[in-house]
């Protein structure tokens, strides 16, 4: 039996053939740990990805396919990789090269010095975002920086999903996100209300070169508020 991974990674995609080759070999090239596992993470077995992926594996042997078993959506397929992921850390990423692979070493070693969500953050000294629509930058931004500052979360970005979590969070918390990307903020405004460390490294963000957003800013954003502001409760009830 091959030994158990060092740490997991999840990466969604949906139809991301143009964009996965490069983020793949970023994540298994620009990292250190070993032994390591990619899980691609699809829908349906016509996407895109799949081809692609699979060409891939002889180059990469770290790269996993796997099919979203619990119902379409990027959310159900964050989740359905997070069950399967065999590492006592899994780290999120996207598939469409927006996330800086560099910064994945940096984000295991705060997780093994005991942080349980490390975030990949934009908003402090040191990251960026560059690209994507100015009010869903502006709005990302000012709930990160007012969560900080007002909501006393430790960190600067609270919706970025490149993050990396403790298996140990993950088995303890039930996950209550109801689609899109709201998991990010969920996870990390729980593990701060349970007494876990929450940690941040500076990253930078880079919207996709090809293919289309799927990001549903006004029919997510209630749940966001939701997140936000039990976020923001969180610095009475602590
Ligand atoms: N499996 C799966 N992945 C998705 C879905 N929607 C988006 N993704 C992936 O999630 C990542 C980020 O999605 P994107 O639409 O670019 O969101 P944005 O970066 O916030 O604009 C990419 O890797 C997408 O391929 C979906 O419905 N299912
Ligand atoms: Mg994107």
């Amino acid at each position: 039996m091959n030994a158990p991974p060092a740490l997991s990674v999840v990466v969604p995609v949906y139809n991301e053939g143009e964009n996965v080759v490069p983020t793949l070999r970023g994540i298994v090239e620009r990292t250190h740990m070993r032994p390591l596992e990619v899980l691609v993470v699809h829908d349906f077995d016509e996407d895109s990805t799949v081809p692609v992926v699979k060409r891939l594996q002889s180059e990469l042997p770290e790269l996993r396919l796997h099919r979203n078993i619990i119902g379409r959506g990027v959310l159900n397929a964050i989740k359905s990789g997070l069950g399967v992921a065999a590492a006592p850390y899994v780290l999120v990423t996207m598939g469409d090269g927006s996330d800086d692979p560099n910064d994945i070493d940096s984000m295991y070693e705060l997780a093994r010095s005991g942080a349980d969500v490390v975030a990949g953050s934009r908003y402090v000294r040191g990251g960026k975002q560059l690209g994507g629509p100015l009010l869903k930058r502006t709005m990302s931004r000012t709930a990160g920086l007012s969560l900080h500052w007002l909501g006393g979360l430790p960190v600067h970005d609270a919706t970025s999903n490149f993050r990396l979590y403790s298996k140990r969070l993950l088995d303890e918390v039930t996950i209550e996100s109801t689609g899109g990307f709201e998991l990010g903020i969920e996870l990390t405004v729980k593990a701060h209300l349970m007494g876990l460390r929450v940690a941040e490294v500076p990253t930078t963000w880079r919207d996709r070169t090809a293919g289309q957003s799927r990001f549903k800013l006004w029919k997510w954003l209630p749940r966001y508020l939701y997140w936000y502001r039990r976020g923001l409760a969180g610095r009475f009830v602590r």
